[in-house]
């Protein structure tokens, strides 16, 4: 990659109710009804941007059942929620999931162009296929209608080509708005897109304009070699999750190389690992504190949080104590990398069912430390380009309260993260360029 640019490390926060652990609605520390209480997705969202992230994430999923997890069976639509949190506050993106196998790209290109108006130019949006089946089922279809692994990214790469065409619908300074005259708008900068495609026909044009920062940031986060290609195409932003930095950064070459055969300027993808934070006084106190919340986690809880997954798999009915079974093809269809990566390590590791059900469950990530050390990996990761950023989620109910008061700083003072925000748009802020209306650079072209 070109290293003309200097580069600059960017932060999201995860917002996941009382945090990333699932047990976490239990801790003394967290309120029992977090996942669905306003004033505290508002508290941590202030807080971030007193950290001056580069924007808050809210994830999504379609489908539940009694198995989910806690934080799953009551909680917020993200754009719902990302609307009225941009409307407290100034300069934070907000980030949202929407999947693009159950929504249909007129109504989703005018909630994002929507969101991304009401809060100046900070929207963002997730796009996911829907990992698990059961979304069918409050779609009106059968089960065997949601649409396969390589199917859900045909469609999405040509939604978001939909998506993007309607939010261009209207040039710059198509709107007149001449009282005098009574002129609304210049026809001439009214764009119709009359889409025609194989899962999509879409006439236009969309009924707003375009943003302050254009455009909506995409994001992606699947990981598999679909999902790879659909972010080099199209994304500005990854999502991803990787264990160690060697595993990051094959991931980041791999998909900045990607994104280079596609005819983009790598650097304008931006890779982001989630990373699960708990930070302590000492690393024994860190520990401590995910010993609390770890013993939080039932086996039962655990092995229903691992059968997700899975396809909601029953995994109750094998030994806890012996090697973990063997599934063949189950989980190609979902979460096809993630999957992937639990058979693999658990065959390479020699692990038993209760041993990968407990370590997916209460994952102990290497970002369990002191401020210092956990500022050390993260400036590590972010110079080896294992990452360009991370989306920090709290490992218990106090970690991105600890992150913003103690990390922040010292990334601060090494000269890594901002002290101020360079922008009021997420586009601005993650120093991605305003991406010219196509017909009006058509016509230039001309
Ligand atoms: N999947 C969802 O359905 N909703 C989400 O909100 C969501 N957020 C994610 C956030 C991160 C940080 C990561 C790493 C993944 C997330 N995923 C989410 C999962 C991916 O979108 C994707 O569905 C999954 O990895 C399967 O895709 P793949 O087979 O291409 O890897």
């Amino acid at each position: 990659t070109t290293k003309s640019k200097q580069r600059k490390l960017r932060l999201g926060a995860g917002l996941h109710g009382a945090s990333g652990n699932f047990a976490a609605w239990r801790h003394s520390d967290a309120p029992a009804d977090a996942s669905i209480q306003f004033p505290y997705y508002k508290r941590q969202t202030l807080k971030a941007e007193s950290g001056k992230f580069d924007f808050v994430f809210v994830a999504d999923g379609l489908y539940i059942n009694e198995k989910s997890i806690p934080h799953f069976l009551n909680r917020f639509e993200p754009i719902t929620l990302l609307t009225a949190l941009g409307a407290v506050t100034s300069n934070i993106g907000l980030v949202g999931t929407l999947s693009t196998s159950y929504s249909q790209p007129f109504t989703v290109a005018r909630q994002f162009a929507s969101l991304d108006h009401i809060t100046g130019g900070r929207g963002g949006w997730n796009v996911v296929t829907s990992p698990l089946e059961g979304s069918a089922l409050n779609y009106g279809k059968k089960l065997s209608e949601h649409p396969d692994h390589e199917k859900r990214y045909k469609i999405a790469a040509e939604y978001l080509q939909v998506t993007q065409g309607l939010w261009d619908s209207w040039e710059d300074d198509a709107f007149v708005r001449d009282k005098e005259s009574g002129v609304f708008f210049d026809p001439e900068k009214l764009h119709t897109l009359n889409h025609e495609g194989e899962y999509f026909s879409v006439k236009g044009p969309l009924n707003i304009a375009r943003s302050r920062q254009g455009q909506p940031i995409i994001f992606q986060a699947g990981s598999s070699d679909r999902g790879r290609n659909l972010a080099a195409a199209s994304a500005d932003g990854v999502f991803t999750d990787h264990k160690t930095l060697e595993i990051a950064q094959e991931f980041y070459r791999d998909v900045k190389r990607r994104a280079k055969e596609a005819g983009r300027d790598p650097d304008e993808v931006l890779i982001f690992p989630g990373i699960l934070v708990i930070v302590g006084e000492t690393e024994e106190e860190a520990v401590r504190k995910y010993e609390k919340v770890a013993e939080l986690v039932s086996i039962d809880s655990a092995l229903n949080y691992l059968g997700r997954f899975f396809e909601h798999h029953d995994f109750t009915q094998y030994p806890l104590d012996e090697p973990f079974p063997e599934l063949g093809e189950l989980g190609k269809n979902s979460f096809q990398s993630a999957t992937d990566k639990l058979k693999r390590e658990a065959k390479e590791q020699g692990l038993t069912l209760r041993q990968v059900a407990l370590r997916t469950a209460t994952p102990r990530s290497l970002f369990t430390g002191t401020a210092a050390t956990i500022a050390d990996t993260i400036q590590e990761w972010f110079e080896q380009e294992g990452a360009d950023g991370f989306i920090v989620v709290g490992g218990e109910p106090n970690g991105l309260d600890d992150f913003v008061d103690k990390v922040v700083p010292i990334l601060q003072e090494r000269g890594l993260f901002r002290t101020e925000y360079e922008s009021d748009t997420l586009r601005g802020n993650l120093g991605l360029p305003i991406p010219e209306n196509r017909y009006t650079k058509r016509k230039k072209e001309l």
